[in-house]
């Protein structure tokens, strides 16, 4: 069927605007295209759809909003477009899940609908306040000039567990207003509350000129709030900081914990999602709680050559406690790398990153992540192989299972590091690194790794791999996902995604496990220490034509010790 005429003339102009403006793929906040953001597709293009990545049946979405378990139900709210699939008309979709895998969707819940978010209902939290049940605390939007407040919504049945129903109460609202000193367009984003010394506490995102900020926020009954004297941790030239999350992590254990824990059994992490490059960093830290005051550990850098959550596609991300099992989940927004045109065509953008469990890692340095295990669930046929040598150039295909849609986990391991090309100490971009270097370039130790969403003849393909560099005093592992050849078509964004990974070789062995699902691939290097995930568009490399292959390019042998995979089922999502 063919597009109605003012949709292609509106795509024709749209395409000239791209090209005129290419970004390579770093953006500000959300691009506005008015023209398009109530265009809704005739169908919607299901080539690239996920089976089991979240996403709605149709549509744009962006941010993770309010994730929560409340009596057995997790709870995931999105910003949503109901009309098209570009950014606009943001509503909060809600979708209810009891496995966080299968999802059905209900009725969103926050409409823009009051003087105090006529403009916008924008990204909030969840907090289940003892009592009272949940409250969610959402940014409203007052004016065309994006002046934000912070807002609070309530549910009108709390003792329905779908909490189908959300009220506004006009007592109160909003709880947060631009004060003097406060930039009002930069302004939101409120976390997660948590509990400490009588008081409520949480923060808003925000910006001072350049310099990226947390505001703190104190409130004795959830309902008038009183913000504290100083930003409760800011960094100069780090611009906005939407959705910021702070959060204990256990020194002891792989547990979550609820946000309201303090003490010394727990170290702190502050999470901010960058405007200016659009990816999540963090860095671990301690809450100084009587000062209302974050400090990041000298092991921990504080800004652009930071830790990030991943090193691919995923930002505005939000955690959450989840008191049945005892872990702290992340989600994060993947966006996608097509071109708008694309969007508008295929009638939808944006998926969920699969829900990750994170604790603290060991050595205290950085947080390990992990896909949620009821993800194994989906786990369908298994093929299995062992202890297979991968000379210089080798490679094998991994046959049986439908590579388009499926989990994959390998442990390599090599006899020696001797051939380690050598570091360049200027090498302090790992992206840059693998674009320069990438998978085709032969090297020492590696790159070895897999060869995801491949074409047979590999006109196309995503692969996901490690190479080890050697330095005066440390190897320096690089992991890749690298998206340069991914696709036969041309207006895509195809980054060399890719970050270093801190983990001791000492049993000279790395492990990979890869989540590919038609246009995603969610990769976990060496047991989830550095994470990278990639949007992709194959166009030979779909359903029963994608391949996936184990690679090695280097002149170190690498042996493939074990590697299992799955053929996954779709989930049943909304
Ligand atoms: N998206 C929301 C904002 C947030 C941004 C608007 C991050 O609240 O700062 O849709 O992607």
């Amino acid at each position: 069927m063919g597009l109605p005429k003012c949709l292609n003339f509106l795509i024709l102009a749209w395409s000239l605007y791209v090209i005129c403006n290419k970004k390579n793929g770093v953006e500000g906040l959300h691009k506005i295209y008015p023209q398009l953001q109530s265009i809704s597709a005739p169908s919607v293009g299901t080539l690239h759809q996920t089976g089991y990545h979240f996403q709605p049946p149709r549509n744009w979405i962006n941010d993770p909003n309010a994730p929560m378990y409340y009596k057995g139900l997790y709870h995931l709210f999105y910003q949503y477009n109901p009309k098209g699939s570009v950014w606009g008309n943001i509503v909060w979709g809600h979708s209810v899940s009891t496995d966080l895998i299968n999802w059905k969707v209900l009725e969103p819940a926050l409409y823009p609908d009051k003087p105090f978010d006529r403009y916008g209902v924008w990204s909030g939290s969840a907090t289940v306040v003892p009592g009272r049940g949940p409250i969610i605390l959402y940014t409203g939007v007052i004016d065309e000039r994006s002046n934000e407040v912070q807002c609070y919504a309530i549910p009108a049945n709390a003792s329905d567990p779908f909490l189908r129903k959300w009220v506004k109460p006009d007592d109160y609202n909003p709880i947060a207003i631009i004060e003097q000193g406060v930039n009002g367009s930069a302004f939101r984003d409120p976390t997660t509350a948590w509990w400490i010394d009588g008081h409520w506490k949480m923060l808003v995102g925000a910006k001072k000129k350049h310099r990226g900020e947390a505001y703190l926020y104190n409130s004795k009954d959830f309902v008038n709030w009183v913000r504290a004297k100083h930003p409760i941790h800011s960094v100069p030239n780090t611009g906005m900081w939407e959705c910021p999350d702070l959060y204990p992590v256990s020194l002891r254990s792989k547990k979550g914990l609820d946000t309201s824990i303090v003490g010394n059994s727990v170290k702190h992490v502050l999470k901010n999602s960058l405007d200016v490059t659009r990816y999540d960093y963090y860095t671990v830290g301690t809450y100084l709680w009587k000062k209302d005051k974050y400090i990041p550990d000298n092991t921990s850098e504080d800004g652009w050559g930071g830790l990030r959550y991943d090193y691919g596609n995923f930002y505005a991300s939000k955690s959450f406690f989840d008191p049945s099992k005892n872990r702290r989940i992340i989600w994060g927004w993947a966006n996608e790398s097509d071109s708008t045109e694309d969007d508008v065509k295929k009638g939808w953008a944006g998926i969920q990153g699969i829900p990750r469990s994170v604790w603290l890692d060991p050595s205290g340095r950085q947080l390990v992540q992990w896909p949620v295990e009821e993800l194994n669930n989906l786990r369908k046929k298994e093929v299995q192989t062992s202890n297979q040598i991968l000379q210089k150039g080798d490679y094998f295909e991994v046959k049986g299972i439908t590579a388009a849609q499926a989990d994959v986990e390998v442990t390599f391991s090599f006899s020696s590091l001797n051939k380690a090309e050598p570091f360049d100490p200027r090498w302090v971009n790992a992206q840059d690194l693998c674009a320069q270097k990438g998978s085709k370039i032969q090297g020492g130790v590696g790159p070895f790794g897999l060869l995801t969403l491949a074409s047979k003849r590999l006109e196309e393909f995503t692969p996901v791999f490690f190479r080890i560099f050697k330095a005066p005093n440390k190897h320096v592992i690089l992991m890749c996902s690298d998206a340069s050849s991914s696709s036969l078509a041309n207006e895509l964004y195809k980054p060399s995604f890719a970050g270093f990974v801190d983990v001791n070789l000492a049993n000279k062995k790395l492990s990979l496990r890869s989540l590919i699902d038609h246009s995603v691939v969610e990769s976990f290097g060496a047991g989830g220490r550095t994470n990278i995930l990639s949007r992709v568009y194959p166009t030979l490399a779909v359903d029963n034509h994608a391949h996936l292959f184990v690679f090695n390019n280097g002149t170190e042998k690498i042996t493939v010790k074990s590697l299992k995979a799955w053929s996954m089922r779709s989930a049943n999502i909304n």
